[in-house]
């Protein structure tokens, strides 16, 4: 780990790797980052910034978090590699999507750094 201290790019891929999670915030009536990319078998988790209910819910309906109350999270664990966007039922226009790849997360250089400590 003490690697990680020099480069903030790699401190950063440390701190997901170590955890495997990777955590989107649902702020300002957005899902922020709004695409993410992650390996199979991770697990993504979405927490409400907000002082409104927000869901994460699938288009093509893998997932519906059900209701996400201020300050609340919801987790789930990505099994099946695939692209799926996702939206809010409260309020459509707020979208994401989440890319689930077989093997390390590529092809940027931040998924490149972030295998080197795997
Ligand atoms: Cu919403």
């Amino acid at each position: 780990m003490k690697r990680c201290v020099f480069l903030t790019a790699a401190l950063l891929a440390c701190g997901v790797a170590a955890l495997a999670l990777t955590e989107i915030k649902i702020q300002n009536f957005a899902f922020v980052p709004q695409n993410v990319v992650v390996q199979k078998g991770e697990m993504v988790q979405w927490t409400n910034l907000d002082a409104v209910v927000h869901t994460s819910t699938s288009n093509t309906l893998v997932w519906d978090s059900g209701d996400i109350k201020p300050n609340e999270s919801y987790k789930r664990k990505f099994n099946k590699t695939g692209f799926f966007p996702y939206y809010c039922k409260y309020h459509t226009q707020m979208k994401g999507t989440v890319r689930v790849t077989e093997t390390a997360v590529a092809p940027t250089s931040f998924g490149r750094v972030r295998a080197l400590f795997r």
